[in-house]
């Protein structure tokens, strides 16, 4: 499988060959990195659970830095093959699109059915990515879905005639799964991109139900048997998928199969963006998924029905609560659809949760009451974020617990704050980061020939580029701080804490603003590195095509990490933990996970500043008033950059103007002083050696909250009801299943 770079070269370590394997980059962002870590925990906590998605050909795009602008290459990953997956020629099932609809009559019962019939039909074949747990037998699984031309398909029995019709219909079925949509917290409304949801929904249901048949039990047992959890609304067509399996293939009567629908499903929410939020033009999924829209109008006809009934002439409530947005076009609300055809809604961290409640389904309360709406904060695997990416803390940590416990109980972990004063201790923890940050100058030295020194400061931002991330807010202060340290005396200078700025992340390919602020960046980064005036007190680092394997190596090596969303809009963050995790500091707003992971770690081990997400709106609507004016600090920071001393004028005129009075949406301006005056603190703090250390052991000592496994536990007991079951989920489970 393995192939040499260069002909008639072999491979002389392991490490070379570990070096070769590729990110299997099936998803954008946290979101699917969060459900690796969850079937990690799955299978290492004993739970018979999987997780199913969808084998991209192509995965996320490799990011290229050209001239300071972010270009993209097109990922083929299984280029050398894919040494993990089974490809399982026995499990495949067919997928219909499009078609038309009639009614049939059952001779037997008289029974009118709704027949779906026509249209294409593609076919599911599976790919199984074992997941085996740590420490037990049990292994998990993730089934991966391959589109291609369904069986009957058979390119000799064609005339010439119909050759090219036969070629597009194989191109049109392998399309299906051909290529990742790179955008995250964005939604694009794409037909092919609502093909890839039902194509996956649709294959999974018919695996699951295989298998529910197999124990040759009544339906009404299903819900006890099965649970869904959708991840996000990207699935959510499974819902009105099973209500169309039940009634019209398996000829149950209506409420009894919404009954077995929604004891089935539980949704997680992910985001609160308004532009994440799946719409789908009703028209577009009439044309695809013709039953499926009338499934969807009874659901959602029924449901209005009983809202109705309780809130009598409440016609606002029946607006804001239906499936179905009116306008032009008529929308389809995935979130909405997800609420209604589940058991359990929740968020990903408490504010988020505490959000969704307030605003989001603020509407859907009133009518089910506050119960079905809970939180369940993210977590991540302790095996991969500290064991595998940080393998000599890792030792270092079980050396003085006596064990490796640790690693399947993060409780365990608090016995190191014991240690958080121990000189000895400290020196030991210290030497660990600053292996890790010579690690990390050393990939940087070899890839982009920056010198950073391991004694500066490592402050790291990396994370999907999005303007509510505020990137461009780290830059910006970054600026300002060059523009200090230019203006200092030498005596002054020599005492200022160096500093090595580092960004990674990549823009969706269509997100100008976001990819202005890698431009920004990178020509920051050319003059600031190049400026011998500033004595190596400030560099800055662009570092291209973050991923994985990259993370791996950055996070371990962070002194401080900056999660700097606008209040109320970072959902949970789950890369905030791994830092923390590893002994990094962070450097962040009062936002997603940041809030829990303080109330952990102790206030005084963590850099909050900015606007509460409660007075967030209010800020929004006094900008729009044109009631404020841009702080002084931001205004000098702004000025340089329009007046071209980081390149043309007029490059990043469309980017500054995200900052102009009106508009601000992420609220830059109002956070920028409180930003800036912390940072400085921090440098001030970094100089204490000893304190610091402290600080970096005590972040690590009080992470127990945020293991995957934590988690998946309350999953497992508050949302799906099972338990773990250590026999049951064997290799030999997977093969026969
Ligand atoms: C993301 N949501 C959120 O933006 C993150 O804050 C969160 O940590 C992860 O989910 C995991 O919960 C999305 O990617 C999506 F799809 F919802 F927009």
């Amino acid at each position: 499988m393995f192939i040499p770079k260069e002909p008639g070269t072999l491979v002389s370590a392991m490490e070379d060959l570990i070096d070769e394997e590729r990110d299997a980059a099936l998803g954008n962002g946290g979101l699917g990195r969060l459900a690796a870590c969850y079937v990690d925990s799955l299978a290492s906590c004993d739970l018979p659970g999987w997780g199913y998605g969808l084998r991209y050909n192509y995965g996320m795009f490799q990011q290229r830095i050209v001239d300071g602008y972010q270009t993209e290459v097109p990922d083929y990953w299984l280029n050398s093959g894919n040494p993990w997956e089974l490809p399982r020629v026995d499990k495949t099932y067919n997928v219909r699109f499009f078609g038309g609809l009639h009614d049939e009559k059952d001779p037997e019962t008289g029974k009118v059915k709704r027949v779906w019939d026509g249209g294409q039909v593609v076919q599911a074949a599976a790919y199984d990515v074992p997941i085996p747990g740590y420490d037990t037998t049990t292994m998990g699984n993730i089934r991966l879905w391959s589109s291609r031309p369904n069986s009957s398909f058979d390119l000799s029995s064609f005339n010439e005639g119909n050759y090219n019709q036969a070629v597009e219909e194989k191109k049109s079925a392998e399309n299906i799964t051909s290529i990742l949509y790179p955008n995250d917290n964005h939604m694009v409304g794409k037909e092919l991109r609502l093909k890839q949801e039902y194509f996956l929904v649709a294959a999974t249901l018919q695996d699951i139900i295989y298998r529910f048949k197999k124990g040759k039990k009544p339906w009404c047992e299903f819900p006890n048997q099965v649970a869904i959890q959708l991840n996000d609304t990207h699935p959510t067509l499974a819902i009105p998928e099973l209500q169309r399996i039940l009634v019209d293939e398996e000829c149950l009567e209506w409420d009894e199969a919404w009954d077995i629908v929604t004891r089935t499903f539980a949704f997680t929410n992910h985001t609160v963006l308004p532009e994440a939020l799946e719409r789908w033009p009703v028209d577009l999924v009439k044309h695809l998924l013709p039953r499926h829209m009338e499934i969807i109008y009874a659901i959602n006809l029924f449901f209005l029905q009983k809202v109705e009934k309780q809130f009598p002439g409440d016609r606002d409530l029946l607006v804001q609560v239906s499936a179905i947005e009116e306008g032009s076009p008529q929308c389809l609300r995935m979130a909405s659809l997800a609420v209604i055809g589940s058991h359990t809604v929740n968020g990903v961290a408490a504010l988020h949760s505490h959000l969704i409640r307030t605003t989001l389904f603020q509407h859907f309360i009133r009518y089910y009451g506050e119960e079905k709406f809970t939180n369940v904060t993210n977590g991540i695997s302790p095996r991969r974020w500290l064991h595998q990416a940080n393998p000599n803390l890792s030792q270092l940590i079980s050396s003085k617990l006596g064990g490796i416990e640790w690693i399947k109980d993060m409780e365990k972990l608090r016995a190191l704050n014991d240690l958080a004063t121990d000189k000895e201790f400290q020196e030991a923890w210290m030497d660990v980061k600053l292996h890790n940050k010579m690690r990390l100058a050393g990939y940087i030295k070899n890839n982009l020939g920056i010198e950073v020194s391991p004694d500066a400061l490592f402050d790291i931002q990396v994370k999907r580029i999005h303007e509510y991330k505020r990137q461009f807010m780290n830059i910006l202060s970054v600026i300002h701080r060059y523009h200090e340290l230019k203006a200092m005396e030498p005596s002054e200078l020599d005492e200022a804490t160096p500093r090595v700025v580092i960004f990674g992340g990549k823009a969706a390919p269509g997100y100008y603003i976001a990819k202005l602020v890698i431009k920004l960046i990178s020509s920051v980064s050319a003059k600031v590195n190049s400026d011998c005036s500033i004595k190596n007190k400030l560099k800055v680092v662009f570092l291209p095509d973050y991923n994985v394997s990259l993370a791996e190596v950055i996070i371990p090596a962070s002194d401080i990490s900056q999660h700097i969303s606008t209040a109320g809009t970072e959902a949970s963050g789950t890369s905030n933990m791994k830092f923390v995790l590893n002994g990094g500091l962070i450097l962040g707003t009062v936002d997603g996970a940041n809030i829990e992971i303080g109330e952990e770690i102790g206030k005084d081990n963590i850099f909050f500043f900015g606007v509460l997400a409660q007075d967030v709106e209010d800020l929004r609507h006094h900008n729009r008033m044109g009631k404020s004016a841009m702080v002084s600090s931001l205004c000098a920071v702004v000025q340089s950059v329009r007046e071209g001393e980081y390149g043309t004028p007029g490059v990043f005129a469309p980017l500054l103007d995200t900052l102009t009075i009106g508009t601000d949406y992420y609220l830059v301006s109002v956070d920028f002083d409180a930003y800036i005056e912390k940072q400085r603190e921090i440098e001030e703090l970094y100089k204490d050696k000893s304190c610091w250390a402290a600080k970096s052991i005590r972040c690590t000592a009080n992470m127990a909250k945020f293991s995957s496994d934590r988690s998946i536990r309350e999953y497992a007991e508050r949302i799906w009801n099972i338990e773990p079951c250590p026999l049951a989920a064997t290799p030999e489970a997977i093969l026969n299943d």
